[in-house]
């Protein structure tokens, strides 16, 4: 049976690409992609999220929901410098893209309420909608069957700072709240585990745009700014933390390893703001979280090119 899920995501890059597993893998029924505050420009991020619906040759088929618009408590942080506006400069007509009137919030209480234990969420971006939609409805971690995370770093380095993934970063508070909210939780962390195993050099780059598919194209369009940042702070391709936590999810069988941690997230310093305190079972701390510690990447790497080589129909042109 296929997993019922949503994906909340701040739509850049390799979100699109975790998306493109929600719309196109069969073991996915996506009911609702939510949008939060990440990234870049939030307008931006609804335009890729439409974007990809279309490469995916479905669009207007899954509802887009708009959440928070900045973090719980603290201004919003781009990763414009990243990502630029997420999308490689990929546009199309959005006449009628109409996202949802309903907010992603409530979305999300709705969906998981319907279906009390069934709904997996996939979290791609920061938590602020998870977090706000834990306050709007107590029952409502109760009533997430899974909450697949990316975010954090495995007692590893972080990306925006030394000891700050971005995710946990922009909204250290949502992060921190959600670890405490009593969520089946299985995270997906940068490091080690993307910078080792979810990296795409440039040989399996060529090989996914040698498909020649419309989403192959897609796919290259939409890494390009990322690649060429990532090659400026040393990584050797685009990584793709984003896209393995949804292939995971559908996927189990491609974790190796696993372990439970208690995982709590930094919001008084300045210094190690957002850093992800991922204590592996010594320190007398109850486990809140199974936090993932090898994949079969050569397994996650054919699965993503599987997925780029599924032949779709964009209603729209690209441009
Ligand atoms: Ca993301």
């Amino acid at each position: 049976m296929p997993v019922p899920l949503i994906i909340d995501t701040d739509t850049a890059q390799d979100d699109c690409v975790a998306l493109l597993a929600g719309l196109l893998d069969p073991r996915a029924d996506l009911r609702a992609i939510t949008m939060v505050a990440g990234n870049v420009g939030f307008e931006a991020q609804v335009r890729n999220a439409f974007m990809t619906l279309n490469a995916a040759g479905r669009l207007g088929e899954v509802p887009i929901h708009l959440g928070c618009t900045r973090p719980l408590v603290r201004p919003w942080v781009s990763a414009e410098d990243v990502h630029g506006d997420g999308a490689g400069g990929l546009d199309m007509d959005f006449d009628g893209c109409e996202p949802e009137r309903e907010h992603a919030v409530d979305a999300l209480v709705r969906l998981a309420a319907e279906r009390p234990g069934e709904l997996s969420i996939v979290a791609i971006g920061p938590l602020t909608n998870i977090a706000m939609a834990a306050v709007r409805d107590p029952e409502f971690a109760a009533n997430v069957g899974r909450l697949y995370i990316m975010g954090g770093s495995n007692n590893g380095r972080g990306n925006i700072t030394a000891a700050a993934e971005f995710n946990f970063y922009v909204d250290p508070e949502a992060a921190k709240a959600v670890f405490a909210a009593g969520f089946d939780i299985t995270v997906v962390p940068w490091a080690p585990l993307t910078l080792d195993q979810a990296v795409f050099d440039q040989t399996a780059l060529d090989e996914i745009a040698a498909l020649g598919t419309p989403l192959a194209e897609f796919f290259t369009r939409v890494c390009a700014a990322t690649l060429e940042f990532d090659r400026s702070v040393g990584i050797d391709g685009t990584t793709h933390p984003d896209s393995l936590t949804a292939a995971l999810l559908l996927h189990p069988d491609l974790v190796r390893r696993s372990a439970r941690y208690n995982v709590d997230v930094e919001t008084g310093s300045e210094l190690t703001r957002g850093y992800a305190a991922m204590s592996w079972g010594v320190h007398g701390l109850p486990d809140n979280a199974t936090v993932v510690e090898d994949v079969d990447a050569a397994g996650f790497h054919a699965y993503i090119k599987a997925l780029l080589a599924t032949p779709t129909q964009p209603a729209r042109p690209f441009r």
